[in-house]
């Protein structure tokens, strides 16, 4: 359970680490059957609807990125969503009636390797009629300071939805094409107060869709896999081309606790759409390769190199 003082640095900070929140026995599960999933990966070429991989996989030595849309992926996804510790979390902060967003993923970031996501806010994927909406991470391993841990910006979900489009790749309209990532040429945001979080295994992370984030390659020996779900209170609803309600069944069917409702409430939010669509499409690491500048050092065979490349770290 949250205190009010928790709801308070939720509302200022827009982010919360709550310790310890699966029990013992469900987090070795949660483990089995990502392993069980990743496995999926020997012998793959490409990625697939489950599975995002490494710009260095190869069939005799996968490496997996991301498990996409968990959910749809196993049983045990789709239950694990509604857990009601996790619930209990999320109710003092957008109410008792709750979705599931139809995205989330687990990302892998694996030792040595594990690639860096640049810097954005979800609210740029996927806006809403309000702001009600945030996302929990749900810590696989611990997260230290060694493992590319999340870096969330505090109080910048109450500041401007930033550009997250590439204006300068082949084929690009005069409104640029979504990159997934903030253009920091066009945006040179103050980064310095952004903060690591560290947390131990079981514990969540819950941060606001409009939160500035992002997270270094994991140049260490030790795991960093976290199972990001996204929730919406039951009347935000998504703004039209970001996610189907044609199969208005299969969108109420992720209502994880509460009711559903036919009145989405309509507030004043800031919004800039996701369009035209990114150029890569699959994941947010595929969308953001047309990134103009990248912040984050990529490349796994320089994981001694500074993490934020020299020419744009400010
Ligand atoms: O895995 C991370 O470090 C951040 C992930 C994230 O923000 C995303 O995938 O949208």
């Amino acid at each position: 359970m949250l205190t009010p003082d928790d709801v308070e640095r939720y509302r200022e900070t827009g982010y919360l680490v709550v310790a310890d929140v699966l029990e013992r026995e469900t987090l070795a599960e949660l483990k089995r059957v990502t392993d069980e999933i990743v496995a999926g990966a020997a012998g793959i070429t490409e990625h697939t609807d489950v599975l995002d991989l490494e710009p260095t996989h190869t069939p005799a030595e996968p490496r997996v990125r991301r498990i996409k849309r968990p959910h749809l992926a196993h049983p045990f996804f789709r239950d694990l969503a509604g857990h009601a510790g996790i619930m209990a979390v999320l109710e003092p902060l957008i109410g008792p009636d709750i979705r599931l967003r139809a995205g989330g993923k687990v990302n892998m970031k694996s030792p040595g390797y594990g690639a860096p996501v640049e810097w954005h806010q979800d609210w740029a994927f996927y806006p809403h009629t309000n702001a009600d909406v945030l996302a929990v991470g749900i810590l696989l391993d611990d997260m230290t300071a060694d493992n590319g841990p999340v870096m969330f910006l505090p109080g910048s979900h109450r500041g401007d939805v930033y550009d997250h489009h590439s204006y300068d790749h082949d084929g690009a309209s005069p409104l640029g094409a979504f990159c997934g990532a903030i253009n920091l040429d066009k945006h040179p945001i103050d980064l310095s107060s952004a903060c690591e979080v560290y947390g131990t295994a079981g514990s969540i992370t819950v941060h606001d869709a409009r939160l500035v984030h992002g997270s270094a390659m994991n140049r260490s020996d030790a795991p960093r896999r976290i199972l990001f779900y996204e929730y919406a209170a039951a009347d935000a609803w998504p703004l039209a081309g970001v996610e189907s309600m044609r199969d208005f069944e299969e969108f109420n069917g992720r209502i994880v606790h509460g009711e559903p409702t036919l009145e989405p409430r309509v507030e004043p939010v800031p919004v800039r759409m996701p369009l035209p669509i990114a150029k890569f499409q699959g994941s947010i690491y595929e969308n953001q390769r047309t990134l103009d500048t990248s912040f984050f050092n990529h490349d796994p065979d320089r994981r001694d190199a500074p993490m934020m490349n020299e020419e744009v770290s400010r």
